[in-house]
């Protein structure tokens, strides 16, 4: 963790109400246990401390959502949710034209994402810049190509 990061991590943030994220303020003990059932939460520090979001249908920018608190600055994440949950690199989930990255999170997936790589070796850490559910059809699938975490 960067000293920057930790610093940062130590400040409050107050909900937003955006729709279908939530966020909540940051005691320096948050875990993941504060992650409600049926949620996909992300949070800011590896260790999951720190600022964290709840997500039931995601967001297509997280320099938005959340008052931007957690744009490329994701290091942990928990799919409390029944279905897999689609990272990607970039906002808009690439919709803008841009190559980016997806991950695949499966249900009951948690954990620290700080060293996971995708095949090409991109590194996640610090990367997502929004989220949405998988889309069901012939199996579950993202919007770009992606990577697995299960
Ligand atoms: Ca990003």
């Amino acid at each position: 963790m960067s000293r920057i990061k930790a610093a940062l991590a130590t400040l409050a943030v107050t909900a937003t109400g955006l729709a279908g994220a939530l966020a909540v303020q940051s005691p320096a003990a948050a875990t993941y246990d504060q992650c409600p059932d049926r949620n996909f939460c992300i949070f800011y520090n590896a260790d999951s401390s720190g600022y964290q979001g709840w997500f039931t249908e995601g967001t297509d920018d997280l320099g938005v959502a959340l008052g931007g608190k957690l744009q490329d600055q994701t290091s942990a994440v928990w799919n409390r949710s029944t279905k897999p949950w689609c990272l990607y690199e970039h906002a808009k989930q690439n919709g803008t034209g841009v190559p980016g990255h997806a991950l695949m999170v499966w249900p009951g997936w948690k954990g620290s994402i700080a060293g996971v790589r995708a095949s090409d070796g991109f590194a996640w850490n610090d990367q997502v810049s929004s989220l949405r559910p998988a889309i069901s059809g012939f199996g579950w699938y993202c919007l770009t190509t992606w990577d697995n975490l299960r």
